[in-house]
């Protein structure tokens, strides 16, 4: 990576004091991300797909990966030559996926729910895996190996019956052989070697080789995320998607007990993702010192980085936020909604009653975001761009789907089917009021 000499790496700095609130929230608005262009460079990469299935994948995976294949898609059982790895390695990912499947395992709800709502009126609901599902393994400027567990492991955890990875070959038409170990140990059926928004239409709509999925989960680029915005719109791929994607961030809130060092760790550990990522710092009624003490905690780290140039970048649009106290602290954070909210403050975890928006949650000083992002047992994949108000991270559930279900007797007939009767008659839906009806005649019930 270029190292470049220039002026000091330090954030922006704000005393919420001197703003309105809607002031703030302005501070804090995220680069916007115009989709409008996109769409239309993605359009017909779709079509084409839809229309020359394997032919456009191969054609585009040329195009875009500069490698020729000869077929887009490896399939299990893997050829172990394609997942040899250092034996430390592997111990690394194994410890990882065993925390995360202990997570997302304990997730399931086995027992089936059952509510008796009147006498004689039982309604339950139950789960079932979602059958097919593929994961998208980002390539780009950082091999991701970890998405494909954050990913793959839930889906086996919940009972996907046909797990499919996709993910950009490298130049030399190879995947890294980390993410082949973990399709093989997922139990996954097949690798599509492609990215970007072919690999989703493929996905979504099958090809000869390629099979079709109920639903794609995973990060992307913009072309990824809109890909997976259009086929979960298109009513002929019937393909749902986890959700809407947007550049990586975190927010630290940090008081006086916090090591400046730690603080700056955290902040580089997500500006490093990309130049389009953000890092933001409450500090809690810190002095001019403090400020500065982390400042140069920052500056020091980053130039020692090897993504010293993507820091920069990143660093551009990030900021430090002083507020006064705890209370403060938190309404910022919640109106930021960050998808990685890490706590260095004192007695951290008396304070988690008071998020109410963020994608996960690190908690005391010794809780860096990289364990989340890799081992300790939490899904990485996280709602960005302020989704974190209203969607949840990729979690056991996002690969069931929730079945309701009722019977209801005698008594239970008696109890609601008048109910039943009136409001059909209401709607002037007179089968509805019959179906009831006609049983409730029979039964000597009316
Ligand atoms: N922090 C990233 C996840 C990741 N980190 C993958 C390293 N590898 C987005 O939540
Ligand atoms: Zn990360």
């Amino acid at each position: 990576e270029e190292k470049s000499e220039s002026g000091d790496i330090h954030l922006k700095v704000y005393d919420v004091a001197d703003y309105s609130v809607a002031q703030v929230a302005k501070i804090i608005e995220r680069p916007v991300q115009s989709t409008s262009n996109i769409m239309k460079l993605v359009n017909p990469i779709i079509e084409n797909v839809i229309k020359n299935g394997d032919k456009a994948l191969l054609e585009l995976t040329e195009k875009f990966d500069k490698v020729k294949l000869s077929s887009p898609i490896i399939r299990a059982p893997f050829a172990p030559e394609l997942y040899q790895l250092p034996k430390d390695i592997k111990d690394a990912l194994d410890l990882s996926m065993e925390n995360v499947h202990k997570f997302h395992v304990a997730q399931l709800q086995k027992e089936t729910m059952e509510v008796e709502t009147s006498p004689g009126v039982i309604c339950s609901r139950f789960s079932r895996p979602i059958e097919k599902v593929g994961l998208y393994i980002p390539g780009g400027t950082a091999v991701l190996p970890s998405t494909a567990l954050m990913l793959g492991v839930p889906a086996k955890a919940a009972g996907c019956r046909e797990i499919i990875l996709a993910s950009p070959p490298r130049k030399d038409g190879t995947l890294t052989p980390e993410v082949v170990y973990v399709a093989h140990k997922i139990g996954a059926k097949a690798i599509v070697l492609a990215g970007g928004a072919q690999a989703v239409a493929a996905m979504a709509y099958g090809t000869e080789s390629v099979p079709k999925v109920d639903k794609i989960m995973g990060p992307g680029n913009q072309f990824v995320t809109a890909a997976k915005m259009y086929v979960s719109n298109d009513t002929n791929a019937l393909c749902a998607i986890d959700m809407p994607a947007g550049p990586s961030e975190v927010l630290v809130i940090a008081d006086s007990s916090a090591d400046p060092d730690f603080v700056a760790a955290d902040l580089l550990s997500q500006a490093e993702h990309g130049v389009d990522s953000q890092v933001i710092l409450i500090s809690i009624d810190l002095s001019e010192e403090e400020i500065m003490k982390i400042q140069e905690a920052v500056d020091r780290q980053a130039r020692q980085l090897p993504r010293e140039a993507i820091i920069r970048k990143c660093i551009e649009h990030s900021m430090i936020l002083n507020v006064k106290n705890v209370e403060d602290a938190f309404k910022y954070s919640n109106l930021y909604a960050p998808e990685h909210l890490i706590l260095q403050i004192k007695n951290a975890n008396q304070y988690i009653d008071l998020v109410d928006n963020a994608g996960s949650v690190f908690v005391g000083y010794l809780t860096p975001e990289s364990c989340g992002d890799y081992s300790s047992g939490t899904n990485h994949t996280l709602p960005t761009y302020g989704y974190a108000r209203m969607y949840s991270g990729v979690n056991t559930s996002t690969f069931l789907k929730f079945i309701t279900s009722q019977e209801i007797n005698n008594t239970g007939l008696k109890n609601i089917g008048p109910a039943v009767m009136s409001v059909a008659a209401v709607e002037g839906l007179d089968a509805h009021k019959n179906a009831v009806k006609i049983r409730m005649e029979k039964l000597g019930l009316l």
